[in-house]
């Protein structure tokens, strides 16, 4: 399984390339193109973009100039998604005309079954490198800003905790930060009060924890002071852009937290309750207590080492998982009478009024809506629009083994797993629901 996520993870950002051509850049000129490849310089200044077309000279010429003109437009959003090492002014994109992609789609099959394994070689090489830089990253540092992903999840609260606890023991200055704060069911996880919401500070390392791209980290990542700080990514997502400059990625892993747990052990570190309990809240959560397809035997192996460690298991999926207000649960219930199953998908709109007609007091998030629609036998994917605050729409999915909605997801601007993604398109309610709800059809019926 891993082999097969890995030869994906380096198409994304050739994925996210196509997206921005065909539904932002809408040049008429660019319609034949593909994106092969892309190469980013490790001080990610300067991209490479190769790509193919199949037409004659004129064409070719006229797709040439309609990238000239886009250069600037795709630069700034890949910036976005990348991490720019300097202020994006200065950062460079370079469209690369060479002919070197111009074979790939006459390639035969066998050559394509080649590149992919060539590819999936390499990957594991660069993970295990990566592991070894991180290391050395981290031994080196003395102050470490450590950075989870906006609107916090269990994992990414217990992953970035467990990190700041364990490496507090080698006397290093560890601040954990957040855009958003934690909710209040994970406050058993010790030290949750030293999460900072802002990035101010003077760090030389920064150490971004179970986000998927720089976006994710939200104001806490400031370009202005931290674009020449060395940055260390942790995470699991299929999406991940890999931002840093060193990625630990592995998406066959079911949460960023047993990723920690692999650097505690790598690191020879002390695994003590403290640790293991926000190490088992990641675990406990992301896998929705052990019950989603990300879960392998390696992580009940990880899950068993934690609660040697010290770890309650029942009491943590109780308070991380379980237990919530009861104002809720009514929320959630008022959602699940909004739902209707169309063609396979069963979905739900939360307008914005519906919080204070339910009298919930959380603004943001769906309170669990879009899990407790997944279970419905009638369909294949489930999707909730939440309407946030400030009119963007927040859009959940869960597809059910062997549907991929990380995709349609990315395609959105957003990311996360084959099983569970979500993205953020611009409101009204009925724009977002129409983009949305023909694209997941089409991935149900192209199964
Ligand atoms: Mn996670």
């Amino acid at each position: 399984m891993s082999k097969k996520y890995e030869g994906r993870i380096s198409e994304l950002v050739p994925a996210r390339l196509m997206v921005l051509l065909e539904s932002r850049v809408n040049d008429p000129r660019i319609a034949g193109i593909t994106v092969t490849d892309v190469e980013v310089t490790a001080d990610t200044r300067y991209a490479r973009v190769y790509y193919s077309l199949i037409g004659d000279d004129e064409a070719k010429a006229q797709a040439k100039r309609g990238l000239d003109s886009a250069a600037g437009f795709l630069r700034h959003e890949l910036g976005q998604t990348l991490r720019p090492s300097a202020p994006p002014n200065s950062a460079s994109f370079t469209m690369n005309r060479s002919s070197a992609a111009n074979g790939w789609p006459t390639c035969s099959t066998s050559c394509a079954n080649r590149t992919q394994r060539n590819r999936s070689n390499e990957m594991t090489a660069k993970l295990a490198e990566a592991w070894s830089e991180a290391e050395g990253l981290l031994r080196r540092a003395q102050r470490i800003l450590a950075i989870t992903h906006v609107n916090p999840d269990g994992d990414a609260i217990g992953s970035v905790m467990g990190f700041t606890l364990a490496m507090r023991q080698l006397g290093k200055t560890v601040t954990p930060a957040c855009q958003d704060t934690p909710n209040s069911r994970n406050n058993y996880i010790t030290g949750i009060n030293d999460m900072r919401k802002e990035g101010e500070g003077v760090y030389d390392l920064l150490v971004a924890i179970d986000a998927s791209d720089l976006q994710r980290l939200g104001s806490v990542y400031m370009p202005a002071q931290h674009a020449r700080v060395p940055m260390l990514v942790f995470d699991h997502h299929i999406t991940n852009t890999e931002f840093g400059t060193v990625n630990v990625v592995e998406p066959a892993t079911s949460s960023s937290a047993e990723i920690i747990l692999k650097l505690v052990q790598r690191m020879g570190l002390r695994l003590t309750s403290e640790v293991a309990t926000a190490l088992l809240t990641g675990l406990i959560t992301d896998t929705l207590a052990f019950r989603t397809s990300n879960t392998t035997a390696d992580t009940m192996a990880a899950a068993t080492t934690l609660m040697r460690a010290g770890a309650n298991l029942i009491e943590i999926t109780q308070r991380s998982l379980v237990s919530k207000p009861f104002e809720s649960i009514k929320f959630m219930a008022a959602g699940v009478l909004r739902a209707k199953v169309e063609d396979e998908v069963v979905w739900a709109t939360v307008p914005k009024k519906l919080r204070a007609e339910m009298e919930f007091r959380e603004q943001r998030g769906d309170a669990g809506l879009v899990s407790m629609l997944a279970a419905a036998q009638e369909a294949r994917i489930a999707v909730v629009f939440v309407e946030n605050p400030d009119g963007a729409i927040e859009i959940g999915f869960r597809g059910q083994p062997g549907y991929d909605v990380s995709q349609v997801a990315l395609e959105f601007g957003g990311g996360g797993h084959p099983a569970a993604a979500g993205c953020t398109l611009p409101g009204p309610m009925r724009d977002a629901v129409n983009r949305v709800l023909p694209r997941l059809r089409r991935v149900v019926r192209e199964h």
